[in-house]
């Protein structure tokens, strides 16, 4: 190791931990403690990104994906939550039909998606047939596009609708379409936690259960912890190490996406969202601990673009996609949908300094670097978002972080022509 990084980590006083990862070998509960308490978020980032490096190189993967929240009505009232409307008298609560989710994606039928995501409240009223139709209608509108759909929370409930087991409401959805299973739902696995913000989901070995279960019918999944709020950080070790532990005995899981709390229209709204300082922390001990999961994703829709960017040297390899519309967060000031279009994200991961690959949610790679990037597929993944809601697309490059690289870049011309005279 590099003798001023060793002076750094020494003082840290991270040096059994670095000397573990040099060794690839397994960090302790007590390690993850020691991850979240020293104040040298660098050193933390430095051994997070030896391991980044050494499971995925310089690589920085993104995807072409399109969210649909099928419904917004649920049942569950979690307080972190400002998504959902209650089932009964919410004037904000809507439910797609299966049709209308499958026109949702043929609005963007010339943009060359390769995932469609699909989660939504839990609402008591739809069906087992519902969910099946979904994703039926999804894939015959997009039959190229794997469908990732449903966090194990929704699961639960289309278990129960069925009246099945989970192994065969697995084969149902898989018969009708589904690929993949996204990492929602276990918040954070504490009992405490559980029972102050979303009593009403199923707990920490619920979740793992269907987990378990997933894997074992041959369908990967994700998983994500949601921070910020007020969990502690033991809590947060033990997370992870349950989801170690259930990787070690399946190997489903894909990737992890540590996910950074949005307080606004909460109804927990008066404490502080956590800061980009922190989101670094969570992806960087994320990768340390979790040493079985391939890959480690910064959502840059929770963590905004430039965040992710520096993300990809905290531990991160992947910056997710092109989104298109999101309602689980929505932008605080403008209220208005999200989209990062094909070029923006590959701008953004080349600016990071990291090679773009394009993936599917499976991690078949598609595409390197601007191989599949063209103008005219920007311009028509714009024109697309703008149909269906006029004017509701927030251009993150050019509202975000274009001015803030552009300021940066301004002022490195200031100092290079002042240093010049
Ligand atoms: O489970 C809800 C979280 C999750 C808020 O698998 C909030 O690739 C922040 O799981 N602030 C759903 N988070 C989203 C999710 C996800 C997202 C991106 C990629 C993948 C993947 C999965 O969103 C919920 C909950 O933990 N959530 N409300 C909020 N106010």
């Amino acid at each position: 190791m590099n003798p001023i990084w060793q002076r750094q980590i020494e003082r840290a006083g991270l040096a059994d931990i670095a000397a573990k990862v040099e060794r690839e070998e397994r960090l302790s509960f007590e390690d993850g403690l020691q991850l979240y308490q020293t104040p040298n978020l660098n050193a933390v980032g430095y051994l997070a990104n030896l391991v980044r490096e050494r499971k995925n190189g310089n690589v920085a993967y993104w995807v072409r994906n399109q969210h649909v929240n099928y419904t917004n009505v649920c049942n569950k009232g979690c307080l972190f939550c400002s998504f959902y409307a209650k089932p009964k008298d919410d004037p904000r609560a809507y439910t797609m039909t299966p049709e209308q989710a499958a026109q949702k994606v043929l609005n963007y039928g010339d943009v060359p998606i390769s995932e469609v995501h699909i989660v939504g409240g839990v609402n008591p009223k739809l069906p087992y047939s519902y969910y099946l139709e979904l994703l039926r209608a999804v894939k015959a509108a997009r039959p190229n596009a794997h469908l990732k759909a449903f966090t194990m929370v929704e699961v639960d409930q289309i278990v129960r609708a069925a009246k099945k087991s989970p192994h065969e409401v697995y084969a149902d959805l898989k018969a009708a379409g589904l690929d993949a299973i996204p990492g929602g739902g276990a918040e954070v696995m504490s009992e405490r936690v559980h029972e102050d913000l979303f009593f009403a989901k199923p707990n920490a070995e619920r979740w793992l259960e269907l987990a378990r279960a997933a894997h074992q019918s041959g369908i990967k999944s994700n998983a994500t912890l949601l921070y910020g709020h007020v969990e502690q950080t033991p809590e947060k070790v033990e997370h992870f190490l349950k989801l170690r532990e259930l990787q070690d005995e399946t190997g489903g899981f894909l990737t992890f996406i540590p996910l950074s709390w949005h307080p606004e229209k909460t109804a927990m709204e008066e404490l502080p969202a956590p800061t980009g300082v922190e989101d670094l922390r969570e992806i960087a001990v994320a990768r340390l601990m979790l040493d079985n999961f391939p890959h480690i994703k910064t959502f840059w829709i929770m963590n905004t673009a430039p965040v992710s960017q520096s993300a990809l040297w905290f531990g991160a390899d992947d910056v997710d996609g092109t989104i298109m519309e999101y309602e689980i967060i929505r932008d605080p000031a403008r209220d208005r949908k999200q989209v990062l279009t094909s070029r923006q994200l590959v701008e953004m991961i080349v600016e990071a300094g990291r090679e773009p690959v394009e993936r599917d949610p499976l991690y078949n790679v598609l595409s390197r670097g601007l191989e599949s990037v063209s103008d005219v597929e920007t311009l028509l993944s714009n024109q697309k978002a703008d149909l269906i809601q006029p004017d509701a697309n927030i251009n993150i490059l050019t509202s975000g972080i274009e001015t803030a690289s552009q300021r940066l870049k301004e002022r490195a011309r200031n100092v290079i022509e002042l240093s010049a005279r």
